[in-house]
């Protein structure tokens, strides 16, 4: 197969990670960037050497042929950018999250199914090496069905250094962070019934959320709280960007606890694993489990590009999630119980 020609459009802190992560991937080449800040382009296309820099993306794929855009871009140019997909026509991934409401969300992915191309949102969590190990665990059925689980990454770690733009969403913890969360939750328990939601503001100086608590029932069968906070915590031991399961079922229980400890218990006894993710030269290693699940939703974003499979986080799909992050918006507000 030929080698799948690519441009990346916003060159802020993830581009790098990405980029390095398609390397190892492979089977697909880089041939421009575009910023609206020229100069920072120009940075990361020294870095991986890419051939063209563009600060106009309709430049770019007017003079450009390439087979697919990874958009990773803050949330406000992610709409524009998808429309540009679809009057060129060409095939789109973007960040999560896909749109700062669900309206517009709803409009791109009519958009891309009208004009038919492929439309996937780059979503890493359910990726993570120890979070899919968990899957599996239950999966096999030895904790029987389960009847509540506890979702949660809690922390203190300072993420405004890194993405200052985070500061001054309206809606922040639970798009930055509860995207990941409630789709990592559809992923092992299935969609939601109902939801109940409730945030603080801890952070003086930013605009949004910095903590909130999600209620969901899931599957018809499971009560899932997702608990999620980057307050100015006072914590013993802080695990960021660990996400953190504990799960009943009514055979046994199954926990991911800190630094990658999965643990099983039933009747025979506790099972311990240790689960760590793979570390690369190019991760930050305060973000290690976070930076290695670029790789496999890469691998899967590609193998849907080439028509293998269908990806996994394609648009379609991660619409549900996107549906359970405004309504729990909403619940908040309104503080009462979505039903779905
Ligand atoms: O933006 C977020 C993400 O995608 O992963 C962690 C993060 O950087 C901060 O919540």
């Amino acid at each position: 197969m030929t080698d799948l020609r690519y441009a990346v459009f916003g060159t802020g802190f993830w581009s790098q990670f990405q980029i390095a992560a398609w390397n190892v991937v492979g089977g697909v080449q880089l041939v421009a960037l575009y910023n609206r800040t020229v100069s920072k382009a120009e940075k990361v296309a020294e870095k991986f050497s890419v051939p063209k820099v563009y600060g106009d993306p309709e430049e770019l794929l007017r003079h450009e042929k390439i087979d697919f855009m990874d958009i990773i871009t803050e949330i406000d140019a992610h709409a524009p950018l998808v429309n540009l997909a679809a009057k060129y026509k060409i095939p789109v991934i973007c960040q999560k999250p896909m749109a700062p409401d669900l309206a517009t969300a709803e409009q791109m992915v009519t958009v891309c199914r009208q004009v038919g191309i492929p439309f996937y949102i780059h979503e890493n969590f359910r990726w993570q090496t120890p979070i899919r190990a968990l899957k599996q665990f239950l999966d096999e059925g030895q904790i029987g069905r389960p009847f509540r689980a506890r979702i949660e990454l809690i922390s203190g770690f300072p993420v405004f250094i890194n993405q200052p733009l985070l500061r001054t969403l309206e809606h922040f913890i639970i798009t930055d962070l509860g995207s990941h969360l409630l789709d990592v939750a559809r992923f092992f328990f299935g969609e939601a019934d109902s939801l109940y939601c409730q945030t603080r503001r801890i952070h003086g100086d930013i605009r949004g959320e910095d903590v909130a608590t999600i209620m969901l029932q899931m599957g018809g069968k499971t009560m899932v709280t997702v608990n999620m906070a980057y307050a100015e915590n006072y914590l013993e031991r802080d695990t960021f960007p660990q996400t953190l399961f504990f799960i009943e079922g009514d055979k046994g229980s199954l926990e991911l606890a800190p630094d990658y400890w999965i643990r099983m218990t039933a009747r025979q006894g506790t099972f311990s694993r240790r689960v760590p993710p793979p570390r690369y030269v190019w991760a930050d290693p305060a973000y290690d489990v976070v930076h290695a699940s670029i790789v496999p939703c890469n691998e899967n974003l590609l193998g849907g590009l080439q028509g293998k499979w269908i990806a996994e986080t394609n648009a379609e799909d991660n619409l549900k999630t996107v549906r359970l992050v405004f309504a729990a918006y909403d619940s908040a507000q309104r503080n009462q119980a979505i039903v779905f």
